[in-house]
């Protein structure tokens, strides 16, 4: 059901662009973790941004198969490209929530916040753990040193900080339109 709506939101004219894309990339209709990582044009990553991406690639995998299928793919790209606040911070924490049981705890989010340092690669003031630290001061309310869904979608949208950091964080837009610009030289 997901990923037909997914679908309806992108035009033909799109759909079939990111299709071509998709099928000369992966003639086989399945991406593996391996082809994801060259389609994206992510290589020589560091274990922690390994990890990171891995994680991205399982929350695409909504099937759980391995695979990325061209409806999961799809419905990636629309999240990425045209989902509302509410779908992203949904996705967000399912990504950040790594053993799936429904919370994030403090180690999870500072695997994450490092990760995605490591992948963005530029300096900061506080350390890792301090941010860690600081998100929890902020948004676990009931001080369960755990952050449930509620609590991180309402946090971090009464948040311009975490807000704009988590949406920087994962903000595939470079790498959504270096495909672009592929298509649009191609075509
Ligand atoms: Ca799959
Ligand atoms: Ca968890
Ligand atoms: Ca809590």
């Amino acid at each position: 059901m997901g990923n037909a709506v997914a679908l309806e939101e992108f035009n033909a004219c799109e759909s079939h662009q990111w299709y071509r894309k998709f099928m000369t990339e992966c003639p086989s209709g399945l991406l593996t973790y391996y082809e994801f990582k060259q389609f994206f044009g992510l290589k020589n990553l560091s274990e922690s941004s390994d990890q990171y991406v891995r994680a991205m690639f399982t929350t695409f995998d909504m099937n759980d198969d391995g695979f990325i299928d061209f409806m999961e793919y799809v419905a990636a790209l629309s999240l990425v490209l045209k989902g509302s606040v509410q779908k992203k911070l949904r996705w967000y924490f399912k990504l950040y929530d790594v053993d799936g049981n429904g919370c994030i705890d403090r180690e999870e989010l500072l695997v994450i916040i490092k990760s995605i340092r490591a992948i963005n690669g530029a300096t900061h003031e506080m350390s890792a753990e301090d941010f860690t630290n600081m998100v929890f001061d902020k948004i676990d309310i009931n001080g369960d040193g755990e952050l449930s869904l509620e609590e991180f979608m309402e946090g971090v949208q009464n948040d311009e900080m975490l807000l704009t950091m988590l949406t920087q964080s994962l903000d595939l837009s470079h790498i959504v339109q270096k495909i672009q610009g592929e298509i649009i030289t191609k075509s």
